[in-house]
């Protein structure tokens, strides 16, 4: 096909690939939700069904992604992690950014009736969102735990407060004042005597957020169950093995079926992310570099 005399104005445009062997971050986060959550009359200080449509949203992203392995998310925010190797859209900042958000959103406006079925759309919700390149396994850990520890940090503070606020009656202002002098221990022990609540026995849901984590399916794990089991024969090693392993070279096989498996399943958990446990229990996800 003949080009036309306009066609010049391509080379205008920049290609913006992400850094190689990085980890592609998306971060999403609502615009203006303080507003957005009082004119839908979220619950205070945690609204369960706002939090449920996030992950729903979170969720149909992932499921349209197949190169997120994993995405964490709390209050009006949703982080979407990439694998390092991925080719999505040549690594284009522009396009993984622009096409993670706009789905997000549509999915938000689309599922807002399930979960809010009595309180109509008041206006269009937008998100904003930002790439964020880690180079390393602990960089990107260290960012998954510092959105960890901020989801509990807000919570303990917002339960507090509206603890002081609708329970002991107190002002906004006077409630802010206290709490801007207390420690989280302090907190702790407030919401303890004061209002006989254990901050612990709060759901995880509030205390922990949300980890969308792709699997491999059940079928899968056999596959490589077996695989383990002829790796050792090969051996010598009659050991019993069990399904999930630290060992580096299983990981790299675990990694390989990972992968390439299609068929992978997205498990929702409301669990800790900061230690250790959570990754050396699923030893595919981080690329041990
Ligand atoms: P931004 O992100 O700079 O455009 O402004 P905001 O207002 O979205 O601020 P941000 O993202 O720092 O804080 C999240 C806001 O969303 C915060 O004001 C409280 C509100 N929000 C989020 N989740 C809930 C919830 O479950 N219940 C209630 N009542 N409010 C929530
Ligand atoms: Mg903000
Ligand atoms: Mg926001
Ligand atoms: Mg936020
Ligand atoms: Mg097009």
């Amino acid at each position: 096909m003949a080009k036309s005399r306009f066609e010049y104005v391509r080379s205008f445009e920049s290609f913006d690939a992400c850094l190689l062997n990085s980890w592609i971050v998306v971060r999403l986060d609502g615009r203006n939700f303080h507003r957005f959550s009082d004119h839908h009359q979220f619950a205070k200080p945690n609204d369960d069904q706002a939090l449920a449509l996030m992950a729903r949203c979170a969720k149909n992203v992932m499921k349209d992604f197949n190169d997120i392995i994993l995405s964490y998310g709390q209050s009006d925010e949703f982080s979407f992690v990439f694998r390092r190797e991925t080719e999505v859209f040549q690594r284009r900042s522009s396009k993984l950014l622009s096409t993670v958000v706009s789905l997000f959103t549509s999915s938000y406006v689309f599922f807002w009736s399930n979960h809010f079925s009595n309180t109509p759309l008041q206006y269009p919700p937008t998100f904003d969102g930002r790439i964020v390149l880690y180079p390393t396994d602990k960089n990107l850990r260290d960012y998954l735990s510092w959105r960890q520890a901020d989801c509990h940090i807000n919570n303990l503070h917002n339960t507090a407060y509206w603890k002081l606020v609708s329970e002991a009656g107190m002002s906004p202002n006077d409630a802010q004042t206290k709490l801007g002098k207390m420690l989280a221990n302090d907190k702790n022990e407030m919401l303890f005597s004061q209002f006989n609540t254990n901050y612990n026995n709060i759901p995880e849901l509030f205390r922990k957020g949300t980890v969308l984590v792709r699997e491999p399916q059940q079928s899968q794990l056999k596959k490589h169950d077996e695989l383990k089991k002829d790796d050792s024969k090969m051996n010598g090693d009659d050991q019993d093995t069990k399904v999930i392993t630290n060992s580096d070279s299983l990981a790299i096989k675990d990694k390989q079926i990972f992968y390439k498996n299609k068929s992978t399943i997205i498990n929702m958990l409301n669990t800790d992310i900061i230690g250790n446990k959570f990754w050396s229990e699923r030893p595919y996800l981080l690329t041990s570099e």
